[in-house]
């Protein structure tokens, strides 16, 4: 990996090396399959990668549609990783926010649509928490993953708000921050999904400036990076998981913006196009997807790049068209 100046965006590189993550040469390795279980995951990466540079042409269409139909399970209603894997409520948002970016949600007809709204809330415990699949983990990761896929198929009610509001709100802790259920640890990762979770919600003003005041510690100076909880090493995908909350809260300024460009941009290959979490280290389409979102975030225009939505991890252009619950409008 190259990254021996660090003041551009190469972006030609990382369309590049997106198109490449599916080539004959990659599907010939044997970590090509062993990461199966993340192919939907991986491919809403790319695209979404893609999109906010402008240029989700550069991945076939009809293939992608097909690959994301072939992950529905017609048992179930929810999408799997991959054909033939169980369907979980992350993969079945991936497979739906890649149908959104395309502008192809019509693929699933209003039944199939019903059946994923039923999956999703099959998942639902009486705490107002919901469950990834059948086997039953719980983590607020799946409260935001399931008000998002209700908020695209229009299933969200004020019952569903309000729960889903009060088992996140028993999941904060002293510090401002959140984990993955009551008690557990802050980490800046669940603070997100937390915080879009209040805002799928319509109760972002349920929170404090503590939160904001929590996520504005993770920037390690002068590197310029965020860690995801205090005393650990940055690491890139925090620049959207911290950013975006900060700007969902109106508290982006509260960190040095162009300390936090530098730190994503000498995490690029500047050979081989791709992010890794650390400058030097090995580029994935993970880190690639996030670092590219945090430098739209924090200056769409100087990059070139589409306006992201700060909650839905969306071309702004996309997620305009989804109507967002709002605490009056439903009785
Ligand atoms: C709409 C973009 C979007 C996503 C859906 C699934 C989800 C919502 C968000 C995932 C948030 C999350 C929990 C990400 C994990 C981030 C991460 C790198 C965790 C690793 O944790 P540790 O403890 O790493 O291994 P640290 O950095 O704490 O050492």
């Amino acid at each position: 990996m190259s990254n021996d100046h660090t003041t551009s965006f190469e972006k030609q590189l990382h369309i590049k090396y997106i198109q490449n993550l599916d080539s004959k040469v990659t599907k010939e390795t044997y970590e090509y399959w062993l990461l199966e279980h993340l192919r939907l995951n991986g491919l809403y990466w790319g695209v979404m990668a893609l999109a906010t540079m402008n240029s989700k042409e550069s991945l076939p269409e009809e293939e992608v549609v097909s690959f994301v139909l072939s992950c529905y399970d017609a048992t179930t209603g929810g999408f799997a990783a991959y054909p033939g894997h169980d369907a979980h409520i992350l993969t079945t948002l991936s497979g739906l926010q890649i149908l959104l970016i395309y502008d192809r949600l019509n693929a699933l007809d209003e039944s199939q649509k019903a059946q994923t709204a039923e999956f999703v809330l099959s998942l639902r415990l009486d705490d107002g928490s919901f469950t990834g699949d059948r086997f039953g983990e719980i983590d607020t990761r799946f409260v935001f993953v399931a008000v998002y896929v209700l908020t695209i198929l229009q299933r969200m009610t004020t019952e569903i708000a309000e729960s889903s509001q009060n088992f996140i709100m028993d999941c904060q802790n002293f510090d401002g921050g959140f984990g993955m259920f009551p008690v557990a640890e802050s980490h800046a990762a669940q603070v997100y999904t937390c915080v879009g979770a209040l805002a799928l919600c319509d109760s972002l003003s349920s929170l404090s400036d503590m939160t904001a005041s929590w996520l504005s510690e993770r920037q390690v100076l002068p590197l310029g990076g965020f860690n995801g909880r205090p005393e650990k090493l940055p690491d890139l995908c925090y620049s959207w998981w911290v950013l975006l909350s900060l700007v969902a809260l109106n508290k982006a300024h509260w960190i040095n913006t162009e300390k936090l460009e530098s730190f994503i941009l000498g995490c690029q290959d500047l050979e081989d196009g791709g992010f890794a979490d650390r400058p030097g280290n090995q580029t994935d389409v993970y880190h690639t997807c996030f670092s590219i979102c945090g430098l739209a975030l924090a200056s769409a225009d100087k990059y070139s790049l589409e306006e992201v939505d700060p909650v839905l991890c969306l071309p702004k252009s996309v997620a305009s068209k989804l109507k967002l619950y709002k605490k009056s409008s439903i009785i």
